[in-house]
């Protein structure tokens, strides 16, 4: 039973025969503001809040004081700075083992931002897996198809309609009993239709509605985990629409693995790769054998997560540093 919900030696290894029987494992398949929602052996309830749980966890819950429950270590966590002013870190899942990132062969089809998502599942250990949905709407799939698969020789493309019978059988391979699979990427691109297909029910509502009558729309708004019959666990997740780096330095690093290593050999340590003499990575652009958009995406994303990443207290520290800078220059304005 607790096999089928994910439940495997890992985590069976933080907890002991008595443990189990007092305060038994369950495992988190909503967040909601009022408490997370779990299921275990013959327990489908709704528990107060308190730990700091995400979608996918495995608390040992404590029945008396549910706000005492205690989150077990994870296998992983896929997390991202949350938009707006706070930044704070938004847990999106915990225990997950591949995330199908989903994008389908139309506009929404961004190389970009495909990497985005490999590089956080990278990041957390997930093994990402690109999904492509409505190529029966495409006029040639497989140039969707060729442009993905250059993304990485590390991550599988599954090309599937998720309206159609094959859906279960093209992801089969990462869907066996115990796995826990997650579907990622914008809204639209078929999550809850591929979700639906493993299910093998209607269950959850897809945005066809939308499609029908704009005000009767329903897009994913939580993040919910579903068991389904052959013993895996899914979780649909709404779009995010903003998804910047933020301490996924490693994830970036897996993804252009062949970038970093170049990088190794620049003269310069702190080579920028831009017009630095000894630049490894522009002698292989030069020679033709590295794609010099892809060198652009990597310094956005390698950029970015630096900046997001430092520290408060290192912006601070920066920010003074800059100021006492600014004054001197005044300083010594004014001597003149
Ligand atoms: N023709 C076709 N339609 C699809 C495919 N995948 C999703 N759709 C449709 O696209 C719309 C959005 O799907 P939905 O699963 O709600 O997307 P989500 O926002 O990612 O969860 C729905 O009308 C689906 O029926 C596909 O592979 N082929
Ligand atoms: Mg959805
Ligand atoms: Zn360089």
């Amino acid at each position: 039973m607790l096999q089928g919900l994910g439940w495997r030696n890992f985590f069976a290894q933080q907890t002991d025969a008595d443990e189990m029987v007092t305060t038994p494992p369950v495992r988190v398949t909503q967040v909601h503001r009022n408490g997370l929602h779990v299921v275990g052996d013959g327990i489908d309830e709704l528990v107060p809040p308190g730990p700091e749980a995400t979608v996918g966890d495995w608390l040992m819950l404590n029945r008396e004081a549910p706000a005492q429950s205690r989150v077990l270590e994870r296998t992983s966590l896929i997390k991202r700075r949350a938009a707006g002013l706070e930044r704070v870190m938004q847990m999106i899942a915990a225990n997950l083992d591949t995330a199908f990132i989903v994008t389908s062969c139309n506009q929404d089809f961004n190389v970009a931002r495909l990497e985005r998502y490999i590089a956080l599942a990278m990041e957390a250990e997930v093994a990402p897996v690109i999904v492509l949905t409505k190529p029966d709407l495409a006029e040639d799939p497989e140039i969707f198809a060729g442009e993905a698969r250059k993304i990485s020789d590390r991550v599988p493309v599954v090309v599937v309609n998720a309206k159609g019978e094959a859906v279960a059988e093209a992801l089969a391979e990462w869907c066996r009993p115990g796995q826990t699979v997650a579907f990622m990427g914008s809204s639209g691109v078929g999550k809850t239709t591929l979700t639906n297909a493993l299910s093998q029910d209607e269950a959850i509502e897809t945005q066809a509605i939308r499609e029908a009558d704009a005000r009767g729309r329903h897009t994913t708004t939580r993040r919910q985990l579903h068991f389904v019959p052959g013993g895996c666990a899914v979780l649909d997740t709404p779009g995010m629409r903003e998804l910047q780096m933020t301490d996924a330095e490693a994830g970036i690093g897996d993804l252009f693995s062949d970038l970093r290593d170049l990088g190794e050999g620049c003269k310069f340590r702190d080579c920028a790769h831009e017009t630095e003499p000894g630049c490894a990575v522009l002698a292989a652009l030069e020679r033709g054998e590295i794609d010099g958009a892809r060198i652009k995406r990597w310094k956005k994303l390698v950029a970015e997560e630096r900046f997001n990443s430092e520290s408060l207290s290192e912006r601070r520290m920066r920010d003074k540093s800059f100021g006492k800078m600014v004054r001197k220059v005044v300083k010594n304005s004014r001597k003149k």
